[in-house]
């Protein structure tokens, strides 16, 4: 069975319930938090766990096979059994696709094995966001359960110095001047930033001044705020789900400055699409860094994806995405995903490129399902905002990639970007991993953000 990633169910997805979750087991439903799911939420757990396992034994003869080929290969993914684009090694004019010996341009893919299945604290956790968002125990798959543990631990730091303090302080009755001032900086500093942070102390206050709430109830309620905060987009007319579109050509131009995690995430991306059964094919259309165009191929390798690229000097990005739409074209490609540059001479000349690519994009496939996604380092709090603005003209986005957050990141930024930029954030990267990259789920994101560690044990 295929687990398609980008389709997956999140809470408040507005995606229809799969049959099973009509009737669940025993979990809250779906608006509700993580944290009030903890009675059922142990045997929702043993369950999904025992559904992992069980998996996982019926799919070991395939592993195995799969394991043997790739051992050679320290930066190789286990490929799915089901992964049905076979790359072809067939070059077209400017193809460069043959099998290169991998250099150590980019860091080897630290290769962490999968962590051992335990019922552990970090487990429960993620059962209960999952069961809260009406998810079936099983039908979740281990990557699910293992990517909330990581989202989680990234934004372990920022959420330790927001909610102990937050809830010392909603936790007292009405808010005092005193107390919108604290929460005010501390939103403030967890990079959440101005306009948002305005937003959310005044629904606060309209709230608290309603009525008195216990510290648990305040932050339900806060975390009501934040996830529509994020969700706004969709109500401007976003549509909810960033999945390309099965059997038709979808192109993904991937912007941002330099060293953001644009290639890094075009590996990611491309990986999520051979694993949820999508023909996927990158374009290498940064031409301005010599290494650039080695670095994507190792990506591609890693993920079994093709990359066209022209082998010339200085070469014209546009033509290489010219060349790869049309590679697209003739193979019945799903999904073309085009790296870019981040640094040229200057900005000016960086914006020109972009916009002469999005123009040849247009031409060239106007049936395509377009989607322009800026990457931003969330590790650069405020100041990537700034540089969004001027690729939002450019390059017509349509949202955004928020990566890093596994470092020193503070995760309030994700709410900074959506109300500055009006676009919605569509993956989050939080690792260097192949993995660690995923679809964004308001949901699951405020959870992390905002759950005491003690709610899931308790
Ligand atoms: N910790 C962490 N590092 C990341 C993440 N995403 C990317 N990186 C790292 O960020 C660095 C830059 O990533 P690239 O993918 O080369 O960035 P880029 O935007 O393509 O850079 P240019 O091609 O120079 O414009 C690399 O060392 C990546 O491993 C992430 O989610 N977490
Ligand atoms: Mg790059």
């Amino acid at each position: 069975m295929v687990f398609n990633w980008f389709r997956r169910k999140f809470g408040g997805s507005g995606e229809e319930p799969s049959p099973a979750a009509e009737s669940p087991t025993e979990v809250p439903p779906a608006e509700s938090t993580a944290s009030t799911a903890s009675p059922g939420i142990l045997n929702w757990a043993k369950t999904a766990l025992q559904s992992i396992q069980a998996r996982q034994q019926s799919q070991r003869p395939t592993t195995v096979e799969t394991t043997e080929e790739t051992q050679e290969t320290p930066t190789a993914e286990p490929v799915a059994a089901d992964a049905s684009f076979p790359v072809s090694t067939e070059s077209t004019e400017t193809a460069v696709a043959e099998p290169a010996p991998i250099q150590p341009l980019v860091e080897a893919e630290p290769r962490e094995p999968d962590p051992p299945l335990l019922l552990d604290e970090g487990f429960l956790w993620s059962a209960a966001v999952l069961a809260a968002q009406g998810r079936r125990p099983e039908e979740v798959d281990l990557e699910e359960i293992t990517w909330l543990q990581r989202l989680r631990q990234g934004l372990g730091k920022t959420r330790r110095g927001l909610v102990h303090q937050l809830r010392a302080i909603v936790g007292q009755g009405p808010l005092s001047r005193d107390a919108v001032e604290a929460i005010e900086m501390l939103l403030l500093q967890a990079d959440v930033g101005v306009k948002a942070t305005e937003q959310i102390i005044a629904a606060l206050q309209t709230k608290i001044r309603q009525e008195t709430l216990p510290a648990d109830q305040a932050i339900a309620y806060l975390k009501e705020i934040l996830r529509d905060i994020l969700d706004r987009p969709f109500q401007q007319g976003y549509r909810r789900n960033c999945a390309p579109k099965k059997g038709t050509l979808n192109i993904w131009l991937i912007a941002g400055v330099n060293g953001v995690g644009k290639t890094t995430t075009i590996g990611k991306l491309a990986h999520i699409a051979t694993q949820s059964g999508y023909r996927c094919l990158i374009a290498a259309a940064d031409t301005f860094r010599a290494a650039a165009t080695e670095q994507v191929k190792i990506w591609g390798q890693r993920s079994n994806v093709e990359v066209i690229a022209n082998p010339g000097k200085n070469t014209d990005p546009a033509a290489v995405v010219f060349d790869a739409i049309g590679a697209a074209q003739a193979r019945g490609t799903e999904l073309l995903l085009v790296d870019t540059a981040g640094r040229l001479q200057n900005k000016a000349n960086l914006m020109e490129e972009l916009k002469k690519i999005r123009r040849i994009i247009d031409k060239r496939a106007g049936d395509a399902q377009i989607e322009s996604l800026l990457v931003l380092d969330a590790t650069l709090g405020q100041n990537g905002l700034r540089q969004a603005q001027v690729f939002a003209e450019a390059a017509q986005l349509t949202g955004v990639i928020l990566t890093k957050l596994d470092g020193t990141a503070k995760g309030g930024v994700a709410l900074a970007v959506v109300q500055e930029l009006g676009l919605p954030i569509r993956f989050i990267g939080a690792g260097e991993g192949i993995k660690d990259l995923r679809p964004f789920s308001s949901f699951e994101f405020v959870e992390a953000l905002l759950s005491s560690d003690a709610e899931v044990a308790a």
